[in-house]
């Protein structure tokens, strides 16, 4: 088996991944693509021959030959082709729609909003200061979280669905990661932080996080 993720430390999208091979028990290599340094690695020619959208996380299973980018593909892949005590996205219809709606309330509305070449953009393109970008951070995941946390209260029990970890989960605990960086009072969120402490508690989540990585800084 030769599977190979490159992705930054810091990067929510990378951390979704590692957290679902974690889950899946996959061995892999961890290729580290440093988003800063450089004028930022994600644009060098031999990176974006394997990823031309300039983004994190890229797998590659060699095995398979296949180069797949986009972590919610990614995982998805990654729980179809391998077994494991954890099924990320459910086999019963609803209950499969329902995992990949909350997984997607952060991966493609709150996440993007804040993504690294966003927040350039700002203050390269519209004169923002440091300040406004954390504020303009921190509003759109508030946002998103005021949503999340009230689905949650018809939902939720030790993780984001009663039945057990999913792909949601896998995507909050980053987004929850990324919020404290950016000053957002998880005070205001009681159910998504117990839910973020419970997988946190789980070793494939905290092998996970951003500063366990060997590209951490
Ligand atoms: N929808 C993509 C998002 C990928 C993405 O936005 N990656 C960020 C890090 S979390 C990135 O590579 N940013 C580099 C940049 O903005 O220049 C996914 O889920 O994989």
């Amino acid at each position: 088996m030769s599977i190979k993720l490159y992705g930054y430390w810091r990067s929510t999208a990378s951390y979704r991944v590692r957290i679902a091979l974690n889950l899946k028990g996959v061995e892999y290599d961890y290729v580290p693509v440093h988003l800063v340094n450089n004028g930022g690695e994600q644009h060098k020619e031999s990176y974006t021959r394997i990823n031309p959208s300039h983004l994190v996380p890229t797998l590659v299973d060699e095995d398979e030959d296949i180069i797949l980018n986009q972590s919610l593909s990614i995982i998805e892949y990654l729980d179809e082709r391998y077994d494991s005590d954890y099924q990320l996205i459910p086999e019963h219809t609803t209950e499969r729609a329902r995992v990949r709606a909350l997984a997607q309330d952060i991966a493609c509305d709150i996440q993007p909003l804040g993504n690294l070449r966003v927040l350039n953009a700002l203050k390269g393109s519209f004169d923002a200061d440091q300040e406004a970008v954390v504020k303009w951070a921190a509003k759109w995941i508030r946002l998103g979280f005021d949503g999340i946390e009230k689905r949650l209260q018809t939902q939720a029990g030790k993780y984001c669905f009663d039945f057990d970890v999913t792909m949601a989960d896998i995507c909050l605990v980053p987004q929850v990661y990324n919020a404290r960086r950016f000053n957002v009072d998880m005070s205001a969120y009681p159910l998504i932080s117990k839910i973020a402490d419970n997988c946190n508690a789980l070793e494939a989540f905290s092998r996970a996080t951003p500063e366990n990585q060997i590209d951490a800084n």
